[in-house]
């Protein structure tokens, strides 16, 4: 992961925002912010209000999956989870949502199907890319102490049911994170129709109604291996 200091913004192509739920605790906004700041804290820091980060990532793009700068808009739910009623607007338009859950905790795995249905009923269109994430991998698999519920298999399966690309990381130690985000804008920019929306929707949060303050935007990040990590 390399830094982009300000002032050597690269030639930026394409904005993608994606859309980040799932219940409470998972972990979003913890993976979020170590994709936008490469920092984790074990505190926890309640999301008050609206939480967004814009974060440059160099995504190949196919069919030539020649690497492009792509701003990644992300879309944190601020809080308004833990009472089920994230703002239809948070969703209208999105060309991407992830919905994640904790893989030590099962009822959060149990609650994605509840998170997608809620997140096609408010999308808008029908042409979104869906990922699935289990966080706190450190978790499941710290030696002697695994407190893993969901398995790996478990999440594969579920994802594939959906049509879901998958990934398991975690906030903590940055697994995974940037590989998961790196595959989920490919698979948006695959899409011609969808390129042409996210070249035109550099500011194009305003049309949902919701306007995002500029905050940090300052990581370009080569995930190794491009997309190919496990999706
Ligand atoms: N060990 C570990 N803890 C995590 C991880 N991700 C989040 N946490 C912790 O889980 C708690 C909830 O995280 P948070 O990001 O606020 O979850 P959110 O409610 O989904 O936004 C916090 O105490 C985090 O420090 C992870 O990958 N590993
Ligand atoms: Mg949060």
């Amino acid at each position: 992961m390399a830094a982009y200091s300000s002032g050597m913004d690269p030639d930026i192509a394409y904005t993608v925002r994606v859309v980040v739920i799932g219940d409470p605790s998972v972990g979003k906004s913890s993976v979020v912010r170590r994709l936008a700041t490469g920092m984790f804290s074990e505190n926890h820091i309640a999301t008050i209000g609206a939480e967004f980060h814009n974060v440059v990532l160099e995504v190949p793009i196919p069919p030539e999956n020649a690497p492009v700068a792509v701003r990644v808009q992300l879309w944190d739910t601020a809080g308004q989870e833990r009472y089920r009623s994230v703002a239809p607007a948070y969703y209208r338009g999105a060309p991407a949502v992830i919905v994640m859950y904790n893989v030590c905790a099962k009822s959060s795995f149990t609650a994605v199907a509840s998170w997608l249905s809620e997140a096609a009923a408010h999308l808008g269109h029908d042409g979104a890319v869906f990922a699935l994430m289990g966080n706190k991998i450190d978790l499941a698999d710290a030696s002697g102490v695994g407190l893993r519920e969901v398995s790996r298999d478990d999440g594969e399966a579920l994802a594939a049911a959906h049509g879901m690309l998958f990934a398991e990381t975690s906030a903590k130690t940055g697994a995974g994170v940037a590989d998961a985000y790196v595959a989920v804008a490919a698979a948006v920019l695959a899409d011609e129709d969808a390129r042409d929306r996210c070249t035109a929707q550099r500011h194009g949060a305003r049309a949902s109604g919701i306007s995002i303050p500029r905050r940090r935007e300052k990581a370009w990040i080569r995930a190794p291996g491009g997309p190919a990590c496990g999706w």
